[in-house]
Parts: C-alpha cells; sequence; structure tokens
C-alpha cells in the first residue's frame, strides 16, 4: 500500500479553487486549459481506480478542446472496449474533482478503492486523434485474443483502415479529389499519415493544417463551423471548385460533415444525418446481395437533431429509434441491433456489427459469386469502420467507398431525401437546471405549462417542430425549429426562444 503522505503532498501541488464545481458530463470534464490542472491530477488517480476495478485493463485518458475554441479544454475518460467511461461512474468522478480539500480527495479514493491503485502503469500515446486512442485501448485489451481489434500502436490503426479501404474500392473508378478541413487541428496529423498509406487509392488536399498557429483550432474552420453556420469555410472558397466535394473534421476527429458547391456556387451540406443514409441504404443492400435479407437487421439510431426529412425516408425504410444526446446513448441503442447506425446531426457516429453478426459474416456460405462480392464487403466494411467511436477519418473512408460504388457525386447523394430548413439557437437562462425533458429530449415536463405553449406555436407553422432542451455541455438552453421553409424555420426558433427566455 502507498504511503498517504506521498500522496498528501502530491495532492497539494494541485490543489482544486474553491469556487470552481467540475461536473463529469457527455464529454467528460470541460471548462478552460489553464484550470484543468487540479481536473487532470484527480483523472489519474481516477482512471487508476477505474483500470483496478477491471482487473487491470487499460482505460483511456483523453485531452482535447474537441470542436471548441482552443482555451476550452476537456478530459475523459475511455473504457475498456474504447467505449465512453460508463454512466454509474460519471459521479465517482464528479465526486473525485470536487473533493474541496486533500483530507476530503483521500477520503473519496479510500471509498472507492483504496491506495493500491496508484500504483497503476501509464503508457503516452501521444498527440494523436480522440478515435486513435479508443482504437488503442481496445487494441491492448483485446491483445492476443480472438476478438483482437489490431495492433495496438497508430501505425496499426492505419494499416487497418487503409488495407480495408484499398480492398473496397479496387477496381471501381477513382473519385476525383477530395478537399478535407482538418480545423487545424490532430487531424491533419493523422490525416497526413493516411494519405500516405492510401496512396493513389484516394487523392486528398490537406487544409486548414496550421496546428501550431495560436488562436487557429476550430476558428472558422471545422466540422463545428459548418453544421451551425451552414456555410463554406472562408479558407476553402479559394481551394474548392463547382461540384467538387469536401469535409470538415472537428479539432479532434471525431465529427464529419461533408458538402460541396453546385453549378452556381451555392453550399450544400451534408451533415451526419446525410451520411446515416447513405451508410444504411448501402449496408442494407450489401446484406440483400449477400443472401443474408432476414438474417441480420439493419437499424438507425438518432436524436430529436435528426432532420425530419433524414427521420421520414429512414422510418419508411428499417427501424429508427430516437435517443437523448450524447454518444453513450446512441452507442448504447446501436448494440441492440444485428447491424446498429448511429449519427449525431453534427456528424459523429459510426456503425456497431454486433458479435453474432460478425459471426455470420465468417460463417455464411454463399451460393453466387455475386453473393460472394457482397459479403466480402461487408467483412471489409467492419474493418474499414471504427466501431468504437466516432472516426472522421475512418467515417471519411466509409463515405468515400460507398460514393465510389454508387458513382455518386455529392449533388445525388444529397437528391437521396430533402432536409428541411432548420434552426438552432441557444438561450442563456437563469437556471438551465429548471428546463427538464421526456421522450428522447422532445418535449419539455418543467418548466411547468411551457410544453403547451410551444405545442399551441408549433402548430402554426406548416411541418413544423421544435423542442426545447439544456445543454449538457454549455450553460444553455438549445432551441431547434424546423418547417417546410425557411423563413418559417427561423421565425418558430426565435419565437420558441422568446417563450424560453
Ligand atoms: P449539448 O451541449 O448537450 O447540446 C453537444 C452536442 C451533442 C454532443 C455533445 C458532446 C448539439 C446540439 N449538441 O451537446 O450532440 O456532441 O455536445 O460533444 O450538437
Ligand atoms: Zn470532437
Amino acid at each position: 500500500s502507498l504511503p498517504v503522505e506521498a500522496i498528501r503532498s502530491l495532492a497539494e501541488q494541485h490543489p482544486k479553487p474553491s469556487s470552481v464545481q467540475f461536473q463529469y458530463g457527455t464529454a467528460g470534464f470541460r471548462t478552460l486549459g489553464n484550470a484543468l490542472d487540479p481536473v487532470m491530477f484527480r483523472v489519474g488517480i481516477l482512471a487508476a481506480l477505474r483500470s483496478k476495478k477491471l482487473d487491470g485493463k487499460t482505460i483511456g485518458v483523453m485531452v482535447t478542446a474537441s470542436h471548441n475554441p482552443e482555451p476550452d479544454n476537456g478530459v475523459k475518460l475511455v473504457d475498456p472496449r474504447g467505449e465512453m467511461l460508463e454512466a454509474s461512474w460519471e459521479t465517482h468522478a464528479t465526486n473525485l474533482a470536487n473533493a474541496p480539500t486533500t483530507n476530503a480527495l483521500i477520503e473519496a479514493v479510500e471509498a472507492l478503492h483504496g491506495f493500491k491503485a496508484l500504483g497503476a502503469e501509464a503508457r503516452n500515446a501521444g498527440v494523436t486523434t480522440t478515435p486513435v486512442l479508443h482504437y488503442l485501448v481496445r487494441a491492448i485489451n483485446t491483445k492476443g485474443t480472438k476478438g483482437s481489434y489490431g495492433e495496438d500502436t497508430e501505425e496499426g490503426y492505419l494499416e487497418k483502415l487503409s488495407s480495408s479501404f484499398k480492398k473496397l474500392v479496387a477496381g471501381k473508378p477513382a473519385l476525383p479529389s477530395l478537399v478535407i478541413d482538418c480545423a487545424n487541428g490532430v487531424g491533419a496529423v493523422v490525416g497526413e499519415k493516411l494519405a500516405h498509406q492510401l496512396g493513389n487509392s484516394l487523392s486528398m488536399i490537406l487544409t486548414n493544417t496550421a496546428i501550431d498557429t495560436l488562436g487557429a483550432l476550430n476558428n472558422a474552420c471545422g466540422a463545428d463551423f459548418v453544421k451551425t453556420q451552414q456555410k463554406l469555410p472562408p479558407s476553402l472558397a479559394s481551394v474548392l471548385k463547382p461540384g467538387q466535394r469536401a469535409c470538415s473534421l472537428d479539432g479532434d476527429a471525431d465529427r464529419l460533415m461533408y458538402y460541396y458547391l453546385d453549378d452556381q456556387g451555392h453550399f450544400h451540406m451534408l451533415d451526419g444525418d446525410k451520411i446515416a443514409t447513405l451508410v444504411a441504404a448501402f449496408i442494407v443492400e450489401l446484406t440483400k446481395s449477400a443472401g443474408l435479407e432476414g438474417k441480420v437487421q439493419v437499424g438507425i439510431v438518432q436524436t430529436a437533431y435528426a432532420n425530419g426529412g433524414s427521420t421520414k425516408y429512414l422510418s419508411e425504410r428499417l427501424p429508427v429509434k430516437c435517443v437523448p444526446t450524447g454518444v453513450k446513448h446512441l452507442h448504447h441503442a446501436a448494440e441492440h441491433y444485428d447491424i446498429g447506425v448511429y449519427f449525431e446531426a453534427n456528424g459523429h457516429g459510426t456503425v456497431l456489427f454486433s458479435p453474432e453478426t460478425l459471426e455470420t459474416l465468417s460463417t455464411h456460405q454463399p451460393s453466387t459469386p455475386a453473393q460472394s462480392t457482397a459479403l466480402n464487403h461487408l467483412v471489409n466494411l467492419t474493418n474499414v469502420i471504427n466501431q468504437t467511436v466516432g472516426d472522421a477519418l475512418s467515417d471519411m473512408l466509409l463515405v468515400e467507398t460507398i460514393l465510389a460504388h454508387k458513382s455518386y457525386s455529392g449533388l445525388e447523394w444529397d437528391s437521396l431525401y430533402v432536409d428541411l430548413p432548420n434552426r438552432l439557437v441557444k438561450v442563456v437562462v437563469a437556471d438551465r437546471g429548471a428546463f427538464k425533458t421526456e421522450d428522447a429530449e422532445r418535449r419539455l415536463i418543467s418548466p411547468p405549462g411551457l410544453q403547451a405553449k410551444l405545442d399551441e406555436l408549433v402548430r402554426r407553422y406548416e411541418g413544423g417542430r421544435s423542442f426545447v432542451r439544456p445543454s449538457g455541455t454549455e450553460d444553455v438552453v438549445r432551441v431547434y425549429a424546423e418547417a417546410i421553409a425557411r423563413s418559417q424555420a427561423d421565425e418558430l426558433a426565435f419565437r420558441v426562444a422568446g417563450l424560453v427566455y
């Protein structure tokens, strides 16, 4: 057992200011980078405790600003299979981070598991993307087993993605170059290595790669800029040609947005909902061609932010489930399908293949050459897709695979269904805790009476839909509205915001 005095003296070097309260939320602890020190110390202890609780399995710790401005920062834990930290531990995390004194911290640690855990070994994964860390954690924990996820290095990750992508597009005509906005984040570094591995199987033009320029991260570029502003990052104006497709990653490369300019130079966004639709339709088609119809079922998971156009299109074809915001909800719901496709409209998502489905894919006997080809494609998809978490670079290869197979341009992909015009606004309120929701955040149960007023308002708009929920990552309430016309969606959003304020 470790000397309490040693822990005490370390803890005293990282005191928690009494003025701040930390909360482990949907995206871990989020705070200004310069306030992160005491949190980091406590997260180190937490990770060791979590590892000990799980018989010494490897746990991941990711430090990232993600899609936020550079000074904002955060730290989150990754569980052994590369998934988000189990929900029940979010409370332990919050308690440890908020222990007001060193004594209180020591008590909180003892309450969990005692000090032995502090002897944990650490491995530095260096500067890499969030999805690479998730991959590494799963690869380390499955090393040498039947379910081995790949070699536990960044090179192993790149090799797994690129070799399966090459097999998927072999023999297909090469697509025109893809412009990639790296948000001046770490996706630029990993994207560069990926481009090298892919050689001429995909022509990638990397932009916004200034990872050393202060203030550049996610600034007027990146997936969040594209989704919230619904426009082209200004830095791409001189790069992107009409008809050419482009995509934006966020700062840690776990969100992906596609877009293109039409012949008139108008911007068209292909967001997470468009990606989910493209991917689900392709996988359904492959399962049919492989002779697996009725044997493996494909399902979709969305949140209330999914565009009504996508929900309509998808529910006419597949089972669709709506869950509350937050990757853990999407991920867990997707695990209930044989093949579960989940995407947030903001571009975070992936595809999960159940263990039974993986078994089916490896044992199924195709009865024609066409079935055999489709089956091989499905197997290669399970390798190109990062099944631990949403991964912009992996999702990009998935999208590129499908576009190559279907010979789709951005325009053809976009025409699968029409997006309803929509508006998302933030409202600063005195107490966002007063806003409580039900039905996967689509209806308010508190403040009393507000939902009835909202319903009354929405009824006056053709194709109108609106909902209000407290943000889990910012001190604001979010209002979403859509309607069949742009002006109506805007008006509805602002009138609902008026009710909330
Ligand atoms: P909040 O702040 O709870 O709306 C935001 C995103 C989520 C998710 C988390 C974690 C929207 C509307 N919300 O959550 O989808 O990505 O951040 O990063 O995009
Ligand atoms: Zn991110």
